[in-house]
């Protein structure tokens, strides 16, 4: 705030020097021997996802490739991927589950 020569108040707008947390992408990858439904399983139970939107991303990861599960800062992105990969690995699937830095 400053105020000027006729004592009218300024505000004035000043970058923030506060750098915010790098976040991470989640991303499932497609296979040949995971079941949709497997994957659905997973988006639900791991990332809260509805039914019919975890059936979206499924089908998207299943016919592009890949897929985003959902953005969060590192700590939590790494435990939801060990999570998903744990679980695969529980019940013999080899779904693969990665993180990537988002650019902002
Ligand atoms: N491609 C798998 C199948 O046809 C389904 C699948 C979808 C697997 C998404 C992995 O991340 C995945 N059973």
């Amino acid at each position: 705030m400053a105020v000027n020569d006729r004592e009218e108040i300024i505000l004035e707008t000043k970058k923030s020097n506060l750098k915010l947390p790098p976040m991470y992408k989640i991303l499932l990858l497609n296979d040949d021997f995971t079941p949709m439904d497997f994957v659905v399983e997973v988006l639900q139970t791991f990332f809260s996802m509805s039914q019919e939107r975890a059936t979206q991303i499924m089908f998207k990861v299943h016919t592009e490739g890949s897929g985003v599960c959902g953005v969060y800062p590192g700590d939590i992105a790494i435990t939801k991927v060990e999570q998903v990969v744990k679980f695969a690995r529980q019940h013999q699937h080899p779904l693969r589950c990665v993180m990537e830095e988002e650019k902002i």
